[in-house]
């Protein structure tokens, strides 16, 4: 009898001489060579759903902000966390297996290993941006997914964020923890309906100008939009960069990687001084807002920035509904933070700090110890999780007044409105829009909080980036020996300086931060950082 898996397999060969790694953010590589892999992550997803009692186990077909002629893939688990780091490590030994009879022994392998059935009904559940080759590589997932006997459900075009929603929506359907409906409409009621609670019948000034980067964003804000309220009674958004019938032009000068790598806007707005604006990535899961001043001085408002922002607001929430006495809150961030950012979340928030290795699966984890954590990379990746004894105790609080009610009934609003089940620049952004009307804030007022230290970001080539290894949530090199010393000497002749380098874990480099009190030190300090590195 044949092997549909080694079949599959033979249907997707792997190009020879490649080696795949599953890494921070999935496979991420050239589309032309990804067919083997997606087929073989159709199976891993499989097997995955079978090992967990059958649970819908999520496919996102995706390379975020890399260039239009890349792709990617990640699994989701079944509450929309990023997958198990065993499986992380399954995935990468099954993309690099040599030929087909390898690909059918080790599915069995895995099987044999985990005790799972292979006649347990098994769910997949698919997303794809708008890239072009998203619809041959979803057909070889498809083909995965079948030749394993799973049953898929493919979503078409979808946000990574709106993949996360379905897959927890799925599972958690017909129990007391139901997440929503697991449809595209289903996720902007509940979203567009909590922001309207959320406002709490508090104006937006202004309007907002939303930057795509000409990917699966666009066409989704411009439904999201559909179910919020009208612009007189709630915020007017204008929808830029949303050409997806031009996927070569995906990321190309716009979009949130564009703006936070070379800190300026995209060259093709046209708004005017003090107009809120932000940029969503290619997959819709990273946020940053900025504007022009009336000098038409550009100003970043990043991770960093929606992380205090968000924090100073839900701090307020806590308190004034009564409850600082038994919820704590945290901020957890990367090495990427500005140290004005962390400054002040301590000084003047008076909250904790965490740091953590780069990557949102570190920051999850770190807040998810936390009651109310709020977790976002400087390059806006983030949201705010809450505990489920948190939750349980915001549900039984009692208000004491009406002016307690009146913050509960926010808080409560927020909640719903920041998508649990991973970042979501569309629900990130609503949520600053409901911060900034509650503070009666421009982008001014929320520029004005603190000064961020000037600070640069470098790629360097180096011959082999697994060299350099961190500790101290990447800030301090353990390995090539003798060069953190050499490191720690620049950064003490700037100052307010702080420097690092780690090697990046989606490209073939190592990236240098820096940071100083002026931008000529910043600068001068990540040149000298560079070259000790290289
Ligand atoms: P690497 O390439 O490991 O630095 C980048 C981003 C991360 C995260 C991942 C996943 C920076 C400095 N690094 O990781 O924050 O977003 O991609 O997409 O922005
Ligand atoms: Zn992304």
């Amino acid at each position: 009898m044949a092997d549909p898996i080694a079949e599959v397999a033979k249907k997707h060969p792997a190009p020879e001489g490649i080696v795949y790694a599953y890494g921070t953010a999935g496979f991420r590589t050239k589309a032309e060579v990804l067919d083997s892999v997606m087929a073989r992550c159709g199976l891993i997803a499989a097997l995955r759903s079978r090992a967990l009692g059958g649970k819908s186990i999520g496919v996102m077909i995706t390379a975020s902000h890399n260039p239009p002629e890349d792709n990617g893939v990640k699994l989701v688990e079944p509450l929309g966390n990023m997958l198990a780091e065993e499986w992380e490590v399954l995935s990468t030994e099954m993309a690099n297996k040599a030929t087909p009879e390898d690909v059918s022994a080790f599915y069995r392998e895995i099987a044999e290993r985990f005790n799972i059935k292979l006649s347990t009904p098994a769910h997949v559940v698919i997303g794809r941006d708008t890239r072009a080759s998203g619809a041959r590589l979803l057909s070889c997932v498809l083909d995965g997914v079948k030749a394993a006997g799973a049953e898929p459900k493919d979503y078409g075009f979808l946000t990574t964020p709106q993949l996360h929603y379905m897959v927890r929506c799925l599972n958690t359907q017909d129990t007391s923890d139901a997440y929503g409906t697991p449809t595209e409409p289903g996720y902007y009621e509940k979203f567009s309906e909590a922001f309207k609670r959320a406002l709490g019948g508090k104006k937006i000034s202004g309007s907002l100008t939303v930057d795509c980067a000409n990917g699966v964003g666009g066409p989704k804000l411009t439904e999201l939009v559909k179910y919020l309220p009208p612009k007189d009674q709630g915020l007017e958004i204008f929808v830029v960069n949303d050409n997806v019938i031009k996927p070569e032009s995906l990321n190309v000068e716009c979009g949130a990687d564009f703006v936070k790598t070379n800190q300026r806007a995209p060259p093709s707005s046209k708004s005017g001084p003090n107009d809120r604006c932000c940029s969503l990535d290619g997959d819709a899961d990273r946020l940053v807002y900025y504007f022009k001043d009336s000098n038409n001085m550009f100003h970043l408002l990043d991770g960093d920035r929606i992380a205090t922002l968000v924090a100073s607001f839900l701090g307020d929430l806590v308190r004034h509904s009564g409850l600082s006495d038994i919820l704590k809150l945290g901020v957890v961030q990367t090495a990427y933070a500005n140290g004005a950012a962390t400054n002040y979340v301590e000084q003047n928030l008076k909250l904790t700090v965490d740091c953590t290795p780069t990557g949102v699966k570190h920051l999850h984890h770190a807040a998810a110890k936390l009651d109310i954590g709020v977790y976002f990379e400087a390059n806006g990746h983030g949201t705010v999780i809450f505990s489920a004894a948190t939750l349980e105790a915001i549900a039984k609080h009692e208000p004491r007044s009406p002016a307690q009610k009146e913050s509960l009934d926010v808080l409560k609003a927020c909640i719903d409105l920041i998508n649990q089940s991973v970042g979501d620049a569309l629900s990130d952004m609503l949520l600053v829009e409901v911060v900034l009307a509650h503070k009666n804030w421009g982008p001014q007022e929320w520029l004005a909080t603190y000064n961020d230290l000037p600070n640069r970001l470098l790629k360097v080539v180096v011959s082999d980036r697994n060299q350099f290894k961190t500790t101290d949530a990447e800030r301090k090199l353990v390995k090539p020996d003798g060069i953190q010393k050499q490191i720690d000497a620049e950064v003490q002749k700037v100052r307010q300086g702080r420097s690092f380098a780690r090697a990046s874990g989606t490209e073939d480099a190592v990236r240098v931060y820096a940071e100083a009190a002026t931008r000529a030190e910043a600068d001068d300090l990540a040149r000298k950082v560079a070259e000790i590195v290289k």
